[in-house]
């Protein structure tokens, strides 16, 4: 008999769309193409909703692209060990339901149980990952899992088939479908996703006094004052302005595989968190990342130790990248020549690098390979 046949993702939407973008991200996948029955129990069916139309966010319980969908109101459901999958996943250490991991102790076999770590590129991930965890009480034992950037670690998550689909892709005709004009398709065209503490209206001021024809195409919601202020109008989806050598456009927040489509047809993505981030790299184009902030500055330190690992003798990317987060003062007038000169070596290393992070496997597949081992 196949393992697993069943699997159970926790998801606890901390904040914005990452945790629930990650989790329908693998819970997808593990059903589509690994053909195991998956249950993704999340507290937020409206962040859920955001990226994926089909979610009703009043449903208790629901069937949405193959994935049964739970929404996970309260901690006290009461279960019994016919409940408990082969596999159980939490993601970023969320406390499962006390009954739940009750239920597990009296299955036989136990079923394997992880906890899906956040991404990071720092070295110490090496030695922690796949990392047994014995339950203070309970006859069971927990596995850390980490995605990381190396064959060391869980690698990224990756759908067989995406680079496929990205080669096969026709951009003008899914630009013109979000309002675009040609004279925009025609321009080098950004997108913009980052976090609210981003240097925005430096870089639009740039972009506006810059040399060459920019057109910055950002979603709903996404940096909003700065659009707000350029625009002169509120920032809707369908707001269009033209200032200088800049066009900017809101977007509406589209469900996820569109972003992708969004992120294939740019030439520069700036991004954030940790989905998009790991999507931009699917894009194999050039990206800009606002990491997600954290208490004493601890992003910064992470921040940089991706860029040692990806930015190597790309000094105006790393100096743009540094400068975006608030790690290293910059004038956004002098780092975005720098940064649009440097594009096409950094368009050749985006593709090298995608190389490299293919080589690892996709971190569904590998995480199933050490479920296997374990069970
Ligand atoms: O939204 P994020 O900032 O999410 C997170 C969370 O804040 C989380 O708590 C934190 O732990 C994590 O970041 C690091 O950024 P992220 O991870 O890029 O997730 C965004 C998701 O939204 C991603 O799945 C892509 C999706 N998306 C769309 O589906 N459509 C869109 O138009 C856009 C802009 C994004």
């Amino acid at each position: 008999m196949t393992f697993p046949r069943t699997l159970t993702i926790f998801c606890r939407v901390v904040d914005n769309f990452g945790d629930i973008g990650i989790c329908w991200r693998l819970a997808r996948q593990l059903q589509s193409e690994h053909g195991i029955a998956v249950t993704l129990w999340v507290d937020d069916l409206a962040s859920f909703r955001r990226i994926c139309h089909e979610v009703d966010v009043a449903a208790a319980r629901q069937q949405v692209q193959g994935v049964q969908v739970r929404h996970w109101a309260s901690m006290d459901g009461v279960f019994t060990p016919a409940d408990v999958s082969d596999v159980v996943i939490e993601f970023f250490a969320v406390d499962i339901p006390p009954s739940y991991v009750e239920a597990m102790a009296q299955c036989e076999p136990r079923p394997v149980w992880l906890n899906l770590e956040g991404l990071t590129a720092e070295e110490w991930v090496e030695g922690c990952h796949k990392l047994p965890s014995m339950h203070p009480r309970l006859p069971l034992t927990k596995h850390f899992f980490f995605p990381g950037f190396t064959d060391k670690t869980g690698g990224l998550l990756r759908e067989t088939g995406l680079l496929e689909e990205r080669a096969r892709f026709a951009p003008a005709a899914f630009l013109r479908g979000l309002g675009l004009g040609e004279g925009e398709i025609a321009m080098q065209k950004v997108s913009l996703f980052c976090y609210p503490h981003a240097p925005v209206a430096p870089l639009l001021q740039a972009w506006q006094e810059g040399g060459r024809p920019v057109c910055c195409l950002v979603p709903e919601g996404v940096a909003a004052d700065a659009v707000q202020a350029f625009l002169g109008a509120a920032p809707q989806a369908g707001a269009v302005a033209t200032r200088g050598a800049l066009t900017l456009r809101v977007l509406p927040f589209v469900p996820q595989p569109d972003y992708d489509r969004l992120l294939w047809s740019c030439d520069l993505n700036f991004v954030r968190g940790e989905d998009s981030f790991v999507r931009a790299q699917w894009a194999g184009k050039p990206f800009i990342w606002h990491i997600y902030p954290q208490d004493e500055n601890l992003h910064h330190k992470k921040l940089r130790a991706f860029l040692q690992r990806y930015a190597g003798g790309l000094d105006s990317l790393w100096a743009f990248a540094l400068a975006w987060n608030g790690a290293q003062a910059g004038d956004m007038g002098k780092l975005w020549p720098a940064l649009q000169a440097s594009l096409p070596a950094a368009a050749a290393r985006a593709v090298q690098w995608e190389c490299d992070m293919l080589e690892i496997g996709d971190l569904a597949a590998n995480m199933l390979t050490f479920c296997r081992a374990i069970r």
